[in-house]
Order: C-alpha cells, then structure tokens, then sequence
C-alpha cells in the first residue's frame, strides 16, 4: 500500500477523499500530517493551494496532497470563496442565513481545489458544485455549510446526504476522482 501524505487538520475531508480514492480501486492510504499547511490570504483558492505546496517542497515533503474548497455565494460576488473558514468560523451558518435574509438570488457553488506533489511535481484538480443556499439549516452529515447548501436538481442540503452520495455531486468528489485519475495512470 502506497502511503500519501494529506496536510489538513479536516477529518471530514480525509474521509471523503479516501472514499473516492478506494472506490477507485487504488491502493493508496492518506496518512493526515497537521499543522503543515500554510495558508496564505489570497484571492483564488489555486494560489492559497499552490503556496501551500510550495512550503511542503522546501520541506522535504514529497508525497502530498493538500485541499483548499470553499463556498462561493453569486449575490455576494463570491464571498466568502477563500475566506470561508474565517467567515465559517466567526458567523457560522447562522450568519450566512442571516445575510441571505430577503435575497431571492440563492444560487451559489462549492470549489475545492486539490493539489499534489509527486516526484516534486506540483499539479492541481478542481471541481464545483452548484447549487443554492437553503432557507434553514437541515442535516446532521457533513461539516461545515453542508447543512445551508442545496445542490443543483436536489431538494437536499449536503447535510442531510451521507459521505457517498454527498461524494457523487460534490466539489470535492469531483476534483478527488480527477486526482484518483491522475494516480492511476501514474502508477500503473
Ligand atoms: P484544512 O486544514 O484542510 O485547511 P479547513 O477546514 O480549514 O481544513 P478549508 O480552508 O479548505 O478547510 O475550507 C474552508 C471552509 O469552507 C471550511 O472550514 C468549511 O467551513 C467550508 N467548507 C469547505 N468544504 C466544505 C464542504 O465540502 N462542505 C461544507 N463546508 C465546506
């Protein structure tokens, strides 16, 4: 078994990468390094993910992945996009239903943008869900504004889906089946 490095301090995101990467028959275990991720504010998540790995290069690390996702609301040009953990973590889901409060526009998309160093190559994967922003939060599953987020065609939030189906529509499903590509190929 080949043992890929995951600097995250999310255990949600550990789960649900590993889901994808098994589900893709590969042999591959992420083993969680903390506290290895050096976020830099920056407008994009590509240049928060890039940094990162930049970082864990000049530490020697050479078998990485790193993820940075966040949720981007249209109304709101896009905010709170890469400042989504601050925001998360200061208003919370609350907040965000608060602010949505009389806005008819909704609509907003997950992005999670995954980066991998192999061989001391950098490469990056992405993917988005859209959807919208919910009236209530609903669903014990999940993390994060998972219990606020309706995907695109679905009635429920990602809070009330489980690791699996929230993995076949999700941002992150999408940009962890792109990485779960990129291995296969490399390794076969
Ligand atoms: P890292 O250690 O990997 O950075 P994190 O939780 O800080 O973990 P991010 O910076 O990538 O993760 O994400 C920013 C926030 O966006 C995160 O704290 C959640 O509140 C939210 N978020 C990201 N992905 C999400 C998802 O799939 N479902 C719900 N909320 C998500």
């Amino acid at each position: 078994m080949f043992e890929l490095f995951f600097a995250t301090g999310n255990k949600h995101k550990i789960l649900e990468i590993n889901e994808i990467l098994k589900e893709s028959g590969l042999d591959i275990k992420l083993v969680p390094i903390r506290g290895n991720k050096i976020e830099i504010q920056a407008e994009t998540l590509e240049e928060i993910v890039s940094y990162a790995l930049k970082q864990l290069k000049k530490k020697g690390v050479n078998y990485v992945i790193v993820e940075d996702a966040g949720l981007f609301i249209n109304y709101f040009k896009g905010f709170p996009g890469p400042y989504s953990h601050y925001v998360y973590k200061k208003i919370g889901n609350k907040g965000i239903l608060k602010l949505m409060d009389g806005i008819k526009d909704r609509s907003a998309y997950f992005k999670s943008v995954i980066g991998l160093i192999i061989n001391g190559n950098f490469k990056l994967f992405s993917g988005v869900a859209k959807g919208k922003i919910a009236n209530e939060i609903r669903g014990r599953y999940g993390f994060g504004f998972d219990p606020i987020f309706i995907p695109e065609g679905y009635s429920k939030t990602f809070g009330e889906l489980q690791v699996s189906m929230k993995n076949r529509l999700s941002h992150r499903g999408k940009s962890a089946r792109k990485l779960a590509e990129y291995l296969r190929h490399f390794f076969v």
